[in-house]
């Protein structure tokens, strides 16, 4: 059994795998996981339940449930191997297909680059950018109810105090974070920064640095793919139509009205 990816585009991590593994011709099956119609954030026991429950659903849903015990997608499948977590994924996908050097360079100073806008990554712009996502489209989907604007206003005040960071501590007057050349850390960061573009915030706009950056992204890994990858959420007529379970709906529009008061 060949190398298979459980993935849905229209999440982030999803996103940087898919680009990767196309723009670097590696072959995979592609098992497209709906992330809120197949209930993956619904059927997951309460922590300490014990066991995962096997969950209903469509047939690729069952199977990220047997490939990730979390039930998360980025999943991987590869023989008997399978992996969760977008940057062990990123990883192994490089070193197994051996991928160009750069995207994960063997000199240890840019490596270790790489790696510092790893760890800085998650607690910043991955905190921050799919919130938009959640305030503008998502939430409302759950709950029937339009957010207040004040709402997105505190998130992309959230946004920009991450942009500025990104912007002058690792991307500074270089083409591409570790320098001249792309590598996982502009991958992993692009995918999350479209997620507001999609949904009309677009950062972009007034950042004429941070634009020219996602253009040489685009450029390095082909704005065909680039495009293909983000067409969904580029596409804000899709978003409004996204399937929910109902019973996710059920369970989580409470939850969700209770943070938002
Ligand atoms: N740390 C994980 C996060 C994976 C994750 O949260 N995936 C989301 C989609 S972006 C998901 O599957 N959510 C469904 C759930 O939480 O059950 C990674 O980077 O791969």
């Amino acid at each position: 059994m060949g190398l298979e990816l459980y993935l849905d585009l229209l999440s982030q991590p999803c996103r940087s795998i898919y680009i990767f593994a196309r723009s670097n011709n590696i072959p995979f099956e592609f098992k497209h996981v709906e992330l809120f119609k197949d209930s993956v954030l619904g059927k997951r026991p309460a922590a300490g339940s014990g066991a995962e429950q096997p969950r209903a659903g469509p047939s690729n849903s069952q199977g990220t449930g047997k490939v990730n015990l979390l039930k998360k997608v980025p999943a991987l499948k590869d023989g008997d191997f399978t992996l969760a977590e977008c940057t062990a994924i990123l990883l192994y996908l490089s070193r197994k297909y051996n991928t160009p050097d750069h995207w994960y360079p063997s000199d240890i100073q840019k490596r270790a680059r790489v790696d510092e806008y790893l760890s800085w990554h998650h607690a910043n712009i991955r905190a921050n950018a799919p919130k938009t996502m959640w305030i503008k489209v998502l939430i409302p989907l759950f709950t029937g109810q339009p957010l207040p604007s004040e709402k997105l206003q505190e998130v992309m005040e959230g946004l920009s105090t991450s942009l500025k960071q990104f912007e002058e501590r690792f991307l500074q007057d270089k083409a591409f974070i570790i320098g001249s050349e792309i590598s996982l850390a502009d991958l992993v960061a692009i995918v999350e920064l479209m997620q507001p573009v999609g949904v009309g915030c677009d950062i972009f706009e007034d950042r004429p640095r941070l634009l020219e950056w996602r253009r040489r992204v685009e450029d390095a890994v082909g704005k065909e793919l680039f495009f293909q990858a983000h067409e969904m959420i580029l596409n804000i007529k899709e978003l409004s139509n996204i399937q929910i379970d109902p019973q996710l709906k059920e369970q989580l529009a409470p939850v969700l009205m209770k943070m938002l008061k």
